[in-house]
Order: structure tokens, then C-alpha cells, then sequence
């Protein structure tokens, strides 16, 4: 049931006496050994010696993307470079990727974090897992191999996309765990729709899914279509990779545990950086506490959720939501802010409606118009007995009608905003191919 019982329970006071150490010696270590966070603390008249706990944590900067992108690519690390073990990098859309390095140590970690998080997915020694996740510079491939290998099951390396290959595999191996995106996942059972593969010739029990945001109703498709119980796994390169938290698979929907001992979780307001009481969503900011190569001090992710402390669960750790979206994904639309993962929640109240959907974001004018592309739900579809969708078929079929204005009240009530309906065929959004999938596009010019 647990990889490390005695610090995935550690008694609360226990842990904080921990972290307040580690805290400690990491803030002495940066100053000592990494110029940026000395210049840092000392514009912000921080003596490392004050730092005595881990409430003084408050009183450190926050460190940025953009202080990785201005010290590329290796002016954060803290060690000779003879120590370094492995280079990663963030994906980046634009411009330079964020580099991150780990020492032998660092990668030890790394790994005991994903075979703890791997354990709490419901995985065991002996299985067999493939690890659908990007190899190469993405964290995904290594970490979860790595972790799984340090756990005892059989890696699978075949890494993202030809998913007719993947089925074969997972197939003929008896494959029991998927790591993957979940819009792979949804692809992958797409596939096995099309070509007619009964779920039930899959030995799949396990899918781990993360790298993107994702909801429940995605999560009842993987796990109807798989046939598996799917868990969500987080992370981010910055702080390691994959295995920062993970939802444990007896507690799904409560949240997934970060773990504590190696990462400390802040969420914070987007605007003032003060920090949220718990339950109330805000930016994620992380304090790495053991990682050597490259440790950073109150990182700001952009992640928006909520932290909690899960009284009823089998752990100690503190549990984070759902990532909500990222403050830099969030789009202003005509003043007001807007997660596509508010479109997404609105989505999953219309079964007729698939998860495969894109907001596309375009200016008439001085207006912010979003369109809501859709796909409508196969089976409902086949059922209409139409092959295209036009104005005139929406005005003809009193379902598609009462679907569709149905929707544009829906979304108005829950975002405040009206937004336009596009219904598509089934298969007329792009698919995952294994990466991480986009959701949104803003033909807005940047001004
Ligand atoms: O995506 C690491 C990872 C690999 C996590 C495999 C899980 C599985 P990056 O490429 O650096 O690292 O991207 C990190 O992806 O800040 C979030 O915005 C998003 N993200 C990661 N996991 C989740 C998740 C990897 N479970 C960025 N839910 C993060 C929502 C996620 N968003």
C-alpha cells in the first residue's frame, strides 16, 4: 500500500520539523554556492542564518521562469559541472527551452518519488507498465521509467504515438499500467472503437495520467474505455518532472498528495503573492528541500489550484486540487477572466457533447469573441442520421437545436460570458499524438 510508510505518515509535527531543517540548509547551500540567489537574498535583506523554520519561508523572494530563461542555461546550478548527472528541458513553445540539471542524488530521488507516487496509483512490483510518455529532453519518458524500474515492474519503453503499435503491445504483453497524456489515453481508446478491439482482450488494469489538465469526465472515459482505474500524476520539470504529487487510487477525486518531505507547497494570491488559506485556489509556488543540482526557493509555477490537508486519507501529506488552469493560460475576455477548464466543467454536463473540443479566441472590432468548437458524442451522432453539421441541419433537427442553445445558456450562467457554438462531426478536432494537446487559440493580435 505504501513505497516509504514512514514518511508518507510521518505525524504532521514530525514533517514540519523536517522541512524546517532541510529549509535551513538549503537556504545556506544557495547563498554559499549560486550567485543569482545571493544577490536575491541580499536586495532582500534576508540573512540565511535568520531563517530558522519553515514559517520564515514567507520572508524568501519568489523565484520566476524568467530567472531560469535570463541565467541560461546553466546559471542556477550549485554544483561543479563534474557532478552533474542529467540534463532536462522544459518544453517551451518559444525562443530557448528552460534548461534543469540533476546530480546522481537528485536522480535518486526523482526516482524513489515516482515509485512512491507509482505505489499510490495502485501499480506493484512485477507488472508490466508502458510508458507512453515522450523520451528525450520532456521528463516524462526517463522519470517514469526510471521510478517504475526502482518500484520492480517491467518497463515497456515505447514512448509516445503510432498508437495501432502501442494496442498491439499492450495486447500481446498483457500489459497492466499506461502512463501517458489523458488526451492520448482518449485517443488510444478512440483507436480501439474504430478497429473494432474489444477492451476486454487488454489485461490493462492502471493508467497514470498527467503532463496536462484534465477532468472527471475524461477520467470516466479512460476508465470505461480502457477498462482501467486512471489516477492523476503532476509535476513539473523545474522542480524534478513527473512524481511531485499523485492521486492515490483508493482516494480518487479528493486530490493528489505532494510529497512534503522533498517539495513545500505554497499557494499564493496571483497578485499580491500573500499566501491563500486553505481550500482557496491561487498560484502554486514550490520550495525544493533535498535537490542538490539545481534547487530553487519559492519557484511560481503558474499553476492555479487549492491545497488541503485530507483528514480521512492514508497519508499525512498535504493533497493538491485539480490544476484550474495556468495564470498565464487564463484568458481576459472582454474583462473578465476566463480557464478553458470552465468551458471544460460545462462540457461534462452535456453528454451529447465529446471532450474533444478547442477554444478558438478571435477580436471583431474591439469585441473578444470565443467560439466553443465541438465535437458532438459518436453514438449521438450516428443516431442523427446526418454527416454534416450546418445552421440549417442545427434548425431542422430539434435535438441539435435544444443542444445547442441549451449550451449557450449554460455557458453564459456559469462564465458570464456569451460565447458562440461551433458543432463538429466526430474526428474533426486534432488528436493527441502522444504530447501534451492545446486547447486554445488566440488569433488576437498581441498588442
Ligand atoms: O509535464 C512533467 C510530467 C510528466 C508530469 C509526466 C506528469 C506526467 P513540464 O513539461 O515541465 O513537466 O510541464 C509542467 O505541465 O506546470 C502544469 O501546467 C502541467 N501539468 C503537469 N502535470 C499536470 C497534471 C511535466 N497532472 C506543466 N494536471 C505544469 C494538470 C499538469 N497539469
Amino acid at each position: 500500500m505504501f513505497y516509504q510508510p514512514e514518511i508518507e505518515t510521518m505525524p504532521l509535527a514530525k514533517l514540519r520539523e523536517l522541512q524546517s531543517q532541510r529549509l535551513r540548509e538549503q537556504v545556506n547551500y544557495l547563498y554559499k554556492n549560486v550567485p543569482f540567489y545571493k544577490r536575491q537574498l541580499d536586495e532582500a535583506s534576508v540573512d540565511p542564518a535568520s531563517i530558522k523554520g519553515i514559517a520564515d519561508i514567507r520572508r524568501l523572494p519568489f523565484s520566476k521562469k524568467t530567472d531560469l530563461r535570463d541565467n541560461y542555461p546553466f546559471g542556477l546550478i550549485a554544483v561543479p559541472q563534474k557532478e552533474i548527472s542529467r540534463i532536462h528541458c522544459s518544453s517551451g513553445t518559444t525562443g530557448k527551452p528552460t534548461v534543469v540539471a540533476y546530480t546522481k542524488g537528485d536522480l535518486d530521488i526523482f526516482s524513489e518519488c515516482v515509485a512512491r507516487s507509482l505505489t499510490a496509483a495502485g501499480c506493484r512490483p512485477g507488472m508490466i507498465m508502458q510508458n507512453a510518455y515522450g523520451y528525450g529532453l520532456f521528463t516524462g519518458g526517463l522519470g517514469l521509467h526510471y521510478g517504475a524500474e526502482r518500484l520492480g515492474m517491467a518497463v515497456v519503453p515505447v514512448s509516445g504515438g503510432m498508437t495501432e503499435r502501442q494496442i498491439m503491445l499492450m495486447k500481446d504483453f498483457g500489459t497492466d499500467a499506461l502512463c501517458c497524456t489523458p488526451s492520448y489515453a482518449m485517443t488510444i481508446v478512440e483507436e480501439l472503437h474504430r478497429k473494432g478491439i474489444d477492451k476486454n482482450s487488454l489485461k490493462l488494469k492502471l493508467a497514470i495520467l498527467g503532463a496536462e489538465p484534465w477532468t472527471e469526465s475524461i477520467r470516466a472515459g479512460v476508465e470505461a474505455g480502457l477498462g482501467v482505474l486512471a489516477t492523476n500524476i503532476y509535476g513539473l520539470s523545474e522542480i524534478m518532472g513527473p512524481g511531485v504529487s499523485q492521486e492515490d487510487y483508493e482516494e480518487k477525486g479528493t486530490g493528489s498528495y505532494i510529497w512534503e518531505d522533498h517539495f513545500f507547497p505554497e499557494v499564493v494570491d496571483r497578485h499580491t503573492g500573500e499566501p491563500q488559506p486553505e481550500g482557496r485556489p491561487g498560484v502554486l509556488v514550490f520550495t525544493t528541500l533535498t535537490k542538490k543540482a539545481m534547487p530553487l526557493l519559492r519557484y511560481w509555477t503558474n499553476d492555479i489550484c487549492t491545497l488541503h490537508y485530507d483528514k480521512g486519507g492514508k497519508r499525512t501529506h498535504i493533497k493538491m486540487g485539480q490544476i484550474l488552469g495556468r495564470a498565464d493560460d487564463m484568458l481576459i475576455i472582454r474583462g473578465v477572466n476566463l480557464f478553458h477548464t470552465q468551458v471544460e466543467a460545462v462540457l461534462e454536463e452535456f453528454n451529447k457533447l465529446s471532450t474533444n473540443y478547442q477554444l478558438l479566441v478571435s477580436r471583431d472590432g474591439n469585441m473578444d469573441m470565443v467560439t466553443v468548437n465541438v465535437e458532438l458524442e459518436s453514438g449521438f451522432f450516428n443516431e442523427l442520421g446526418i454527416d454534416t453539421i450546418s445552421p440549417e441541419v442545427i434548425k431542422e433537427q430539434p435535438h441539435l437545436s435544444e443542444l445547442y442553445y441549451g449550451f449557450v445558456k449554460k455557458i453564459k450562467d456559469n462564465t458570464g460570458l456569451s460565447m458562440h457554438l461551433h458543432l463538429l462531426v466526430p474526428g474533426a478536432i486534432p488528436r493527441s499524438e502522444g504530447g501534451k494537446l492545446n486547447r486554445i487559440i488566440d488569433l488576437r493580435k498581441k498588442d
